[in-house]
């Protein structure tokens, strides 16, 4: 920068829910280390909750060295709009609600004020943050600075909620009728049928807060946003989805998935966390591509009925499988499932895995996912074929993405049965089609490696973003 003008101070706003703040914080530290040659400081700002949460993972936080956080990273806090002391007992969609209201009434604007007082008085001169968190569009404009949306799901997911309005003219009160219709009149979603569309696009409740959250974010976009941080690596997505986002938004640069960015030895410390229930030195113990790993992320659960289908399914496939699932689930496992499970040696339950490293295991062959965008990024850079039962939101497009357009993998069209769970399983580990998938997934895994590489196409992309934020 120019010797008269001072150093850029980023504010990075995080979306307080799910793997969201997570995903962004990781996104905060590679942006912190990329910038700081340019002087630059950074502001992380979420909800206390949520910056709790993230100072237990990443073993401190708060500004200084030594808290696990580069030292030009702090965090800050914006409102959460909670009513006083009752946040634990608030469920979370009041909570999106609650948080989401308090940030368009000034929240962010807040948040921004409080990041400069923290960085003595030095101005924001941009904004990054969770495309989700749209009313930053407003205090970035209010503050004199630009706006730079981060996406973390799929860039066709993106492409459903910025041609929301069209979708919607388009199929009236008739998407339940045609369902099964591929989206050919719309540029880039032609892939996609309707049923495949993120919940509240098409169908469902417009007013569900969420619904309406992702609409507004789909018009704001468009209008306010200097440049869109996609979580995708070129060769990934199809021309025609690249080229339309490209028709409608300004500076669209993929440099994902994320993770990806952190120097070698802080993605160990972050995206490779501890293993307290020895998933590694157990998947040591099997052969190569053998283990089927199962995980639907950190939201989704299977109906109980499912999830007995699932356990019985992964028995009868024969195959070892780790499977990651939250304790409050166990319970509702077949009767001696675990026992089975730990006394043969033949499965291994736990409330966590590492999921990175589990993935990039040479033993793991077959990843049963909820086809959440993080875990299929996850899955096809370590190149593990998968098969996909979305529940929910962006789940369906990212499970069709994988079946249908990418082919690295399959997707459970009516959810999981005990054969179905078995043949899947056995079809991604020895079968003859979950060869070509695990081959189509290697390729991609390549392609990754290549963009990651030096100068390739994601560390290019990731230098401009550095350089629009940093010169904003
Ligand atoms: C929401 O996603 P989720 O959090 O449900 O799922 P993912 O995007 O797949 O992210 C899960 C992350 O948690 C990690 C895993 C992923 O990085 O590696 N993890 C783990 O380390 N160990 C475990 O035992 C289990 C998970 C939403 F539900 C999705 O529909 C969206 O696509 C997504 C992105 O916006 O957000």
């Amino acid at each position: 920068p120019a010797a008269s003008s001072p150093p850029p101070h980023v504010a990075v706003v995080a979306f307080p829910f799910s793997s969201h703040a997570a995903v962004l914080l990781s996104f905060a530290r590679a942006l912190a280390t990329a910038a700081a040659p340019f002087g630059a400081t950074l502001s992380f700002l979420s909800t206390a909750s949520s910056l709790a949460q993230l100072r237990k993972a990443s073993g401190g936080g708060g500004g200084s060295a030594g808290n696990g956080l580069p030292g030009n990273l702090r965090f800050v806090e914006v409102p959460d709009g909670a009513p006083s002391a009752a946040e634990g007992t608030v469920p979370v969609p009041r909570q999106m609600q609650l948080f989401m209201a308090a940030a368009e009434a000034g929240g962010v604007k807040a948040g921004l004020e409080a990041a400069r007082a923290v960085a003595g008085g030095a101005r924001v001169s941009c904004v990054v943050g969770d495309a989700f968190v749209w009313p930053a569009a407003d205090a970035a404009a209010a503050a004199g600075a630009s706006w730079v949306p981060v996406w973390t799901a799929a860039s066709c997911a993106l492409l459903a909620h910025l041609r929301t309005d069209a979708l919607r003219e388009d199929f009236g009160d008739q998407a339940a009728n045609r369902a099964d219709e591929l989206l050919t009149s719309h540029p880039g979603l032609a892939s996609y049928r309707v049923r495949d569309l993120p919940d509240g696009v098409v169908s469902g409740d417009f007013n569900y807060d969420i619904s309406l959250l992702l609409h507004r974010m789909g018009q704001r976009l468009p209008r306010s946003a200097a440049a869109v941080a996609l979580n995708t690596f070129p060769g990934l997505d199809p021309p025609e989805v690249t080229a339309a986002l490209a028709e409608i938004l300004p500076n669209c640069l993929p440099f994902g998935p994320y993770h990806l960015l952190l120097p070698k030895d802080d993605a160990d410390t972050t995206a490779a966390p501890a293993d307290p229930h020895g998933c590694l030195a157990w998947l040591d113990r099997h052969p190569a591509r053998g283990v089927a790993y199962v995980s639907f992320g950190t939201v989704a659960s299977p109906r109980p009925d499912e999830l007995r289908e699932l356990a019985a399914g992964l028995e009868a496939s024969g195959a070892p499988f780790l499977w990651s699932l939250r304790e409050d689930s166990w319970p509702l496992l077949p009767p001696g499932f675990l026992d089975r499970a730990t006394s043969t040696g033949s499965g291994l339950v736990v409330p966590w895995a590492p999921q990175v490293p589990v993935l990039r295991h040479p033993s793991v062959g077959a990843f049963v996912t909820h086809a959440g965008w993080a875990s299929v990024l996850e899955g096809v850079s370590s190149g593990v074929p998968m098969a996909c039962r979305p529940f929910f939101g962006d789940q369906w497009m990212n499970a069709r993405s994988v079946a249908h357009v990418w082919g690295f993998g399959a997707a459970f069209e009516a959810g999981m049965t005990r054969a179905g769970v078995a043949a899947a399983v056995e079809e991604l580990l020895r079968g003859e089609e979950g060869a070509r998938m695990r081959a189509r997934a290697q390729e991609l895994q390549a392609a990754v490696a290549e963009a990651f590489g030096p100068g390739g196409a994601c560390r290019k992309n990731f230098d401009r973003f550095v350089q629009i934020v940093c010169r904003a």
